[in-house]
């Protein structure tokens, strides 16, 4: 099929305004009844025929009207069943199909997951459940009757509120009904039946109104479920006291289940979540888990607002939700944990994931213009990229004007199925600003490269920075426009000090945010009496590629000064890239490496200040990645001369820093029961980091800390991260304490998942036989999407020196998982297929095997839609 096109959008012929279902639950063939009331849309066009999707569905009935269709009016197909001449007036429909859940393995429409049922439509899940016009732009209001064995399913949820609930007479089967007043389109649709368990607490909005919380999960889980209670609730609140949105139903309802092909599902009144999202306990889940668990619980909350009251109008405005939801859940979590430290975080996900995205054949704007799957567009662009969007709006319009924009955006579309031009209308109307040149931060994919030099001048006692942006080309886009970059500034005098900005007249710059509209521009900045040091793009206000003369020095002297923390951050580990790059070529060609003594002098200074946050100081201590390294270097990437740089430097930092990393270890030696809170965690990060470092010398003292560190460990973090630092660095402990782990954990999948990822991580040749021996442990399942992603996933995406193999072992492996799973569930096939964005920028060798291996992939017959998609866009 040809691909869809943004400019090819019709308004929907026919609308929906009432949708009742009827759903007769049975593990392999499952009734539904649907009764739909359809009208011509006004502004459709006239005279059309009804088409409505459907997508594995057995027809049994049909009536217009109450009254049985003949065979002649309507039309079946796989994908499409159409009434080719329908009375041009409002009209109920009734249609009844069958579907099998239980056969269900592309866990898209209704399926089952450990025995439950449950559904998932978005993008367009709810056409494998019955015949409806499967777009986002289609809001009606549902009424939903679930029916079950009770046996089988006592706990039978819907959309909205309860609003009756009994048995069937006469039969072992129960049924409840629930509605939602709420207009919504159907990829918001849910229904959960099963036997859970659950934990309730009730919330009060702002205004008093009483609303019911539950979060549903396998039986013997319901003290996992707190931590996940905690962060709804708290979730709700900030919603409330930062954007104004209150709640909206008499209950809302969290189902947490094993089978998921995400992380979790915004389903109005009842979020699906992936069980790895809302199961947290101090013995089986890290610090790590317990923030994504925050995140995501307060993500899919926040979308009841931005994405539910307002939707999207089609496909293309996926970032209007997704972008703008994940920009507020970042801001959820900043303001409950530490500011810098998420921030800092956020970004090193944003250049892990989006940029080598941006940079690839998988390169796509924030707002796509065309695609053929549109699963395959939940990526890093549209979520990570669209919320910087986001935040740079806010970095232009200050907080009020960016409120303001928010206020207007919430109260002028809700109800409606909008655009990106609809949302910056909302903030340009709100602040008297024209965004016309901003919104090319939708249009044009790419990471944009900013060069800024600076220049002091002594006599005339003014700075002056020359920027120079370029945007390369992408698939698709070889011609691009110059964007409207937000970049924030500092200039540092010799104490360490912010010095007053005052910028000369037509510099464009205020609140200290240069805006940089033009291809080169320049900034001066007057009464300069000392030469600074420029602290540029502060907070990473823009997503750009920054590149500068700075020196190595002046990159030291905001290591140590910077006012602004990402920026000390991002100092130190600019100091550190430029290192591994050049080691990196010198292990290629066979020279001695060079010494780290600037990152050493960096480091050393970041341990020595005992003012800092052990978050921040954690962040500030970790080497950058080989896949960071990777994209640093850009082209002919050998990810094996990248490994021994990396190694090399970790082991000299170890070494240079081992008095000052022990003292740290020992200062924060855990005291007291373990609590998943920032702080705590914060100095558990550090403490694990030190080890880690520590254990990079390989020193035997330091192994054995490492041991003792697993062997007394009373938390997953801890626990987990020794053991990491085992597998890793002490090849004769590895084995002992990989299998005391599994003992202890194998009957908790979520924590076997933990065990399968570190394994498929471990940057030696054998880990290729290791991963494949354990595709055959009792552990792993190919259908189900954690214990895949654990494992070949981390593989793929964690390994690189073992991914990209020199003998092409490791693309060959990837390749058969990818052809394997596309039988079963081409979501997750096509996601880890994605796995080879970069495979471009690979040495020549390993470029050959990629290149081979997606050929192989690319003639299967029988692929997927999904599968194609990604195949094609990688080696087109
Ligand atoms: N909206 C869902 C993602 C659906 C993915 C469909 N392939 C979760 C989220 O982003 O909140
Ligand atoms: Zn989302």
């Amino acid at each position: 099929p040809p691909p869809v096109r943004l400019g090819d959008y019709q308004p929907p012929d026919w609308l929906v305004d009432t949708v009742h279902l009827d759903v007769r639950l049975h593990p392999t063939a499952s009734r539904i009844i649907a009764r739909l009331a359809l009208r011509p849309n006004p502004e459709g066009r006239e005279g059309s025929p009804i088409v409505l999707d459907g997508d594995e569905l057995s027809l049994k009935s049909l009536a217009l009207d109450g009254v049985p269709l003949a065979g002649t009016a309507y039309v079946v197909t796989p994908t499409a069943l159409t009434l080719l001449a329908p009375p041009q007036r409002a009209l109920t429909l009734e249609i009844e199909t069958v579907v099998n859940p239980s056969a269900n393995t592309k866990l898209m429409g209704l399926y089952r997951s450990s025995g439950t049922y449950c559904t998932q439509c978005e993008a367009e899940g709810f056409r494998r459940i019955t015949f409806f016009p499967d777009r986002p732009d289609v809001l009606a209001v549902y009424t939903t009757r679930v029916e079950a064995e009770r046996e089988e399913a006592p706990v039978l949820l819907g959309n909205g509120n309860p609003v009756e609930s009994g048995a069937v007479e006469g039969t072992s089967r129960h049924y409840a009904v629930w509605h939602d007043p709420w207009p919504k389109p159907c990829y918001l649709f849910a229904l959960v039946g099963g036997r859970l368990d659950r934990i309730t607490e009730d919330f009060v909005t702002a205004t008093g109104k009483r609303v019911a919380l539950g979060i549903y999960v396998e039986p013997g889980k319901t003290e996992r479920a707190g931590y996940a209670m905690d962060a709804l609730k708290r979730s709700m609140r900030w919603d409330e006291e930062v954007f104004g949105c209150e709640y909206d139903l008499d209950v809302f309802n969290i189902v947490a289940v094993a089978d998921f092909n995400m992380g979790a599902m915004e389903n109005k009144g009842l979020n699906i979540f992936n069980d790895k999202y809302v199961l947290a306990s101090p013995q089986t889940a890290t610090d790590a888990d317990y923030a994504n668990i925050e995140a995501i619980i307060a993500h899919e909350y926040f979308h009841n607002w931005t994405g539910n009251r307002i939707t999207c109008r089609d496909w293309f405005q996926l970032c209007l939700k997704e972008g703008l939801t994940v920009f507020r859940d970042q801001e959820f979590s900043a303001d409950a944990r530490s500011r810098p430290v998420k921030r800092i975080s956020d970004v090193r996900l944003l250049k892990g994931h989006q940029f080598p995205e941006d940079a690839g054949p998988l390169a796509h704007p924030v707002r796509p213009d065309s695609y053929r799957e549109i699963n395959n567009f939940y990526t890093a662009t549209v979520y990570e990229k669209g919320a910087e969007v986001v935040r740079m709006l806010k970095t232009l319009l200050g907080d009020e004007g960016f409120r303001a924009g928010m206020d207007l955006y919430l109260d002028r579309h809700d109800g409606d199925a909008a655009t990106v031009e609809d949302f910056l209308a909302c903030f340009a109307d709100a602040n008297g600003v024209d965004l016309t040149q901003f919104a090319l931060w939708y249009a044009q994919s790419g990471t944009p490269q900013v060069t800024v030099s600076g220049r002091w001048d002594e006599a005339g006692r003014s700075y002056r920075l020359d920027v120079v942006q370029t945007l390369p080309p992408t698939p698709g886009q070889s011609e691009k426009l110059p964007m409207v970059i937000p970049l924030a500034i500092g200039l540092v005098g010799p104490d360490g000090a912010d010095m007053a900005l005052t910028p000369d007249d037509g510099s464009n710059a205020e609140r200290g945010v240069l805006l940089v509209t033009q291809p080169r521009q320049s900034f001066v900045f007057r009464d300069i009496a000392e030469r600074p040091v420029p602290s540029l793009n502060r907070g990473f206000s823009a997503p750009v590629k920054l590149s500068s003369d700075m020196s190595t020095a002046d990159l030291l002297f905001l290591a140590r000064h910077d006012s602004d923390p990402f920026n000390r951050f991002d100092a130190a580990q600019t100091i550190a890239l430029s290192h591994l790059v050049e080691a990196t070529a010198a292990a290629r060609a066979g020279a001695a490496l060079p010494a780290p003594d600037a990152l050493v002098a960096a480091l050393g200074a970041t341990l020595d200040d005992g003012a800092l946050d052990p978050a921040f100081v954690a962040q500030a201590l970790s080497i950058p990645s080989e896949t960071d390294v990777a994209r640093e270097i850009g082209e002919d990437v050998d990810p094996d001369a990248i490994h021994l740089a990396r190694t090399a430097l970790r082991r000299a930092v170890s070494g240079a820093l081992a008095p000052a990393l022990e003292a740290i270890y020992a200062h924060h030696a855990p005291s007291g029961a373990y609590s998943p809170d920032a702080a705590s965690a914060g100095r558990r990060a550090l403490r694990n980091t030190c080890l880690d470092l520590l254990a990079a010398g390989g020193t035997a003292g330091s192994l054995a800390r490492a041991q003792a560190h697993f062997d007394t460990a009373d938390n997953m973090t801890d626990r987990f991260f020794a053991l990491s630092v085992l597998a890793h660095t002490a090849p004769l402990a590895r084995e002992a304490a990989l299998a005391a782990f599994h003992e202890r954990f194998r009957e908790d999948p979520l924590v076997v998942d933990k065990w399968l990822a570190l394994q498929a991580q471990i940057a030696e040749p054998q880990a290729l036989e290791r991963v494949r021996g354990l595709t055959h442990h009792a552990a792993f399942a190919w259908s189900n999407p954690n214990r895949v992603r654990a494992l070949i996933g981390s593989f793929a995406g964690l390994n690189p020196t073992q991914f990209h193999r020199i003998d092409g072992a490791g693309h060959a492996l990837v390749a058969d998982a990818v052809i394997d799973i596309d039988g079963r569930n081409p979501q997750l096939a096509a996601r880890l297929l994605a796995a080879f964005k970069s495979w471009r920028s690979l040495e020549p060798m390993r470029r050959a095997s990629a290149e081979a291996a997606l050929r192989r992939v690319a003639e299967k017959p029988g692929l997927s839609p999904d599968v194609t998609d990604i195949v094609g866009r990688s080696l087109g």
